[in-house]
């Protein structure tokens, strides 16, 4: 099932169609038209081959996938072996895989190759706890790991002084990474942290919580604001999420005991991995009035 590139420029009229008109001896204009439209038909019938091929193609692909053929690392072959392996040529394979990646079955990752997507863990968060994504991880059975975006000690942005509650001359530790589970995104957070509580240098711990343990400021309370957006085309890249879904913006100031203010973060969470759960009960009046109501 090999598709030709240049298909689409081949009308099926030209030339020796004209001949054959003038040769035929029919009224030369109405054989025109009529050579004309023979063309026009085969190119929608070609057209219309060309979209089976590819779903074809697509489909043949996703068989694979399902078999379990891409699992040991979820990295589709190249070019070259998998149109060989298909029976394809490279033209209707780069559209059958652009389909494909439409349809969140494959992931494109930038300089790494082409990926299958798999399903991302779901998770429940409790909003009561005070707990750092490597631990949440754990506590699942899943493996946290980061790829870091921007790590370094710079003078905050108005933004960050304002909330960590500090000068604008006063060097913070930033660190912005995409959070992973198992491999698969699941949320970008931008943390600041007034390098005064990291020791004044950059931690070499993987989780800024433990090293803040580390120094002795862990945060032991934090306020939190949750709030829904579209995710934009950048970060939709890195979340492995189609531009435009909706995500958690998620803002955390924490505080050390003595109530200053230690770390700053925003983030997006995926929403289709997330739940948020939060416990609510009667405040302590309604209580006692629903406890001494009869029956
Ligand atoms: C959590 C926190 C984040 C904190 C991070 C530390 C939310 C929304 N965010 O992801 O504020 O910086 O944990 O994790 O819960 P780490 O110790 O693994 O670096």
């Amino acid at each position: 099932m090999v598709a030709d590139a240049n298909d689409s420029l081949h009308l099926g009229f030209g030339p020796a169609e004209a001949l054959l008109c003038f040769i035929m001896g029919q009224a030369y204009t109405s054989c025109l038209v009529a050579a004309s439209e023979k063309g026009m038909a085969g190119l929608r019938a070609k057209s219309a081959h060309r979209t089976a091929l590819f779903a074809s193609v697509g489909a043949a692909l996703k068989r694979e996938i399902a078999a379990g053929r891409f699992a040991q690392s979820d990295l589709l072959p190249g070019e070259r072996e998998l149109s060989a392996m298909l029976d394809v040529s490279r033209t209707t394979l780069r559209r059958a895989i652009a389909g494909l990646v439409d349809e969140g079955v494959l992931v494109h990752r930038h300089g790494a190759g082409t990926f299958v997507r798999r399903s991302p863990p779901h998770v429940e968060q409790p909003l009561s706890r005070l707990t750092s994504f490597t631990e949440d991880m754990r506590l699942r059975g899943l493996t946290a790991s980061s790829r870091v975006i921007e790590r370094g000690a710079f003078l905050p942005t108005p933004e960050e002084s304002m909330m960590l509650g500090i000068s604008p001359s006063e060097t913070v530790f930033r660190l912005a990474r995409l959070r992973l589970a198992d491999g698969v995104p699941m949320a970008i957070e931008r943390a600041a942290v007034p390098l005064r509580f990291l020791g004044g240098a950059p931690p070499a711990e993987d989780s800024l919580y433990a090293a803040l343990e580390a120094s002795g400021f862990r945060p032991v309370r934090a306020l939190q604001r949750l709030r829904a957006v579209v995710i934009g085309a950048v970060d939709g890249a890195l979340l492995e999420i189609p531009e435009g879904s909706a995500a958690l913006d998620i803002h955390r100031i924490a505080y050390i005991a003595d109530g200053r203010r230690v770390e700053f973060t925003r983030s997006f969470y995926r929403s289709d991995t997330y739940d948020f759960v939060a416990e609510l009960t009667l405040s302590p009046g309604a209580r006692v009035r629903s406890e001494g109501a009869a029956p």
